[in-house]
């Protein structure tokens, strides 16, 4: 029987001599650490022998709300060999986002910080989960004291390309979270693709900036790197200038645009410092047209742009080398997230589910192999964002050009983008109207020099009641992640709606449009 298991697949990719250097660990408290493919083989064998012993259903989740560390790494891997499906969880989530993933997912394991540990058992066990294990970023916690007692041997278990994976959760436009379900195929065929796309090589070195609880970093970077072999120049936190450092002793780099924007502000970065790297790589977030400007002047590198989504990992790229299908263009357009990735379906359709003609703005659909499974435990859900023939209803708004290079040009979803993250407007919305004194309010993007855009509330006092903007900013802290919080609140007496009394978020945005010029 084939075995589809993604840990398995990786690991037959890992160099003939497993005492090289898979990882390096750079930057920060926890620098200077070597951490060799037999380390990380049989680390992950350890773990999963625990996991193993523990004798949970196939398919058991396990949740981690960690800083990111090579261990943290190590749990992922183990959980694949281990036949379980992996749930990473930001460390930026609240006790409320927390208790809301673990109550979804109802995972038979959760690892958390030995910080966090009173607070994430309680809910934990609350829900029924078995095993609360602690890791921290320093080597310390439970998880690592029991897996000791576990031999370093263990055969991964035996997967389809159908099981699940990994779980990642993605915000909604009604305010509630939908674990997404990506499958060992999903992801293995994701990765292999971009392996020939980006014209991976032998020598490749990455430098892994980004953290490790959603799709950039533990997909599209981690699977890269592991495919190929590559080691890892790896940082727990993004440093602007250590990474700069780095770059005589890298080929490849991944980032949101914030990053590259921070990078440029570095007075280090100059051609010669980059005269050794092979690709930089952007997405998660459109890059400005002056970001990818300005790198290639500074730099002599034209950044890579790509396109995906947790639902479906990478959709689109901008070409490394010539592509056949596309006439052999290979030039990397700014503005542009490039070519339908092979094997996937990329179409853009009007209100009927028609190909508008080249050129014309409509909502993006795919399909293909790297395609979720659904969301998990909303079959209604899953059923509404796909079309009768098999597309994915990805919520963007684009066009594809003559030559085939699929530009994005807005979003038929609510969403903020900021920083590389995700902020879903109703979210906020829901928990400032719940606030004392708040008759209504709405949160709209608006452009940010640094995360590329920020949420702003607007909201509207009851009558009588008196609400005051920062006291809604430190209830918002309180209950939600720190990159969801609106940089900036103003209390109103009315907001603009059209004639249908629905809020007009695109005049609010164009009213706040310059706050952070
Ligand atoms: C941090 N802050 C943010 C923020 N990140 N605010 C808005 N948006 C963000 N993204 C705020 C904090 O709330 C805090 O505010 C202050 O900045 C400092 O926090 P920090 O944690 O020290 O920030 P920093 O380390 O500078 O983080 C910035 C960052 C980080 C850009 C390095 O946000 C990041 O790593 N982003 C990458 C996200 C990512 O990997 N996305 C991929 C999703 S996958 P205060 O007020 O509390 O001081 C996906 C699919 C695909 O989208 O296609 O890839
Ligand atoms: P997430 O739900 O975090 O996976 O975010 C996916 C969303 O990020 C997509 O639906 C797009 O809106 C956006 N996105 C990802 N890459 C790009 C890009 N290169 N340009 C513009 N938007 C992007």
């Amino acid at each position: 029987m084939n075995n589809h298991n993604l840990y398995a697949a990786l690991r037959a990719s890992f160099p003939a001599d497993l005492d090289t250097t898979a990882v390096e660990t750079v930057g920060g408290a926890h620098a200077g650490l070597r951490y060799t493919w037999r380390d990380l083989d049989r680390a992950s064998a350890m773990m999963a022998n625990l996991l193993d012993s523990l004798k949970l259903p196939a398919g058991s989740r396990i949740a981690a709300q960690v800083e990111k560390s090579v261990e943290a790494l190590v749990l992922y891997l183990a959980t694949l060999r281990a036949g379980h499906v992996f749930l990473p969880l930001n460390t930026a989530y609240q006790s409320g986002e927390i208790e809301y993933f673990i109550g979804n997912a109802e995972p038979a394991v959760v690892v958390c910080s030995q910080a966090n540990f009173g607070w994430v058992s309680k809910i934990a066990f609350k829900a029924g989960t078995r095993h609360v294990f602690t890791l921290d970023d320093d080597r310390t916690g439970s998880l690592l004291q029991r897996a000791a007692h576990h031999s370093d041997q263990h055969t991964p278990a035996v997967s389809g390309a159908d099981d699940l994976g990994v779980i990642i959760y993605t915000s909604g436009t009604t305010g509630r979270s939908k674990g997404a379900m990506l499958s060992h195929g999903n992801m293995l065929s994701n990765a292999q693709v971009l392996r020939q796309y980006w014209g991976w090589q032998q020598g490749d070195v990455l430098i892994h900036a980004l953290p490790i609880f959603h799709v950039h970093g533990l997909f599209v970077a981690i699977h890269g790197a592991l495919l190929n072999g590559s080691p890892m120049l790896w940082l727990n936190k993004f440093e602007p200038r250590a990474v700069v450092e780095l770059f005589p002793r890298a080929t490849v780099f991944m980032g949101v645009p914030t990053l590259y924007v921070r990078l440029l502000a570095e007075p280090g970065l100059t051609k010669q410092q980059v005269a050794h790297m092979r690709l930089f790589i952007s997405g998660s977030a459109p890059l400005l047209i002056e970001t990818f400007d300005d790198w290639k002047t500074r730099t002599g590198h034209t950044i890579l742009e790509r396109y995906g989504m947790s639902e479906t990992v990478m959709i689109t790229s901008n070409p490394y080398a010539a592509d056949a299908r596309f006439g052999g263009a290979s030039e990397r357009r700014g503005g542009t997230v490039g070519f339908p990735l092979p094997g996937n379906e990329l179409r853009v359709v009007d209100e009927h589910t028609r190909t508008v003609p080249v050129g014309e703005i409509g909502a993006i659909q795919v399909r293909g192999p790297n395609v979720f499974k659904g969301y998990w435990r909303m079959p209604e859900k899953t059923a509404e964002e796909f079309t009768a023939d098999g597309f994915f209803k990805t919520g963007d708004v684009g066009r594809i050009d003559e030559r085939g290079y699929v530009s994005i040009v807005g979003r038929s979803k609510d969403l903020i983008i900021s920083g590389g993250y995700n902020v879903y407007p109703a979210e906020i919305e829901g928990c400032i109207n719940e606030m004392p004194g708040v008759a209504e309010s709405a949160v709209v993007g608006v452009p940010h020099p640094d995360f590329g855009e920020v949420g702003v509330a607007v909201v509207i006092a009851k009558p009588g009641a008196v609400v005051d903007p920062d006291a809604v900013v430190a209830a918002l802290k309180a209950r939600l992640a720190n990159f969801k919080i609106p940089k900036r609140c103003f209390v109103v007496a009315e907001l603009p709606r059209n004639t249908m009394g629905k809020v007009q978020k695109n005049l609010l945005r164009e009213q706040h449009k310059g706050l952070f010029a």
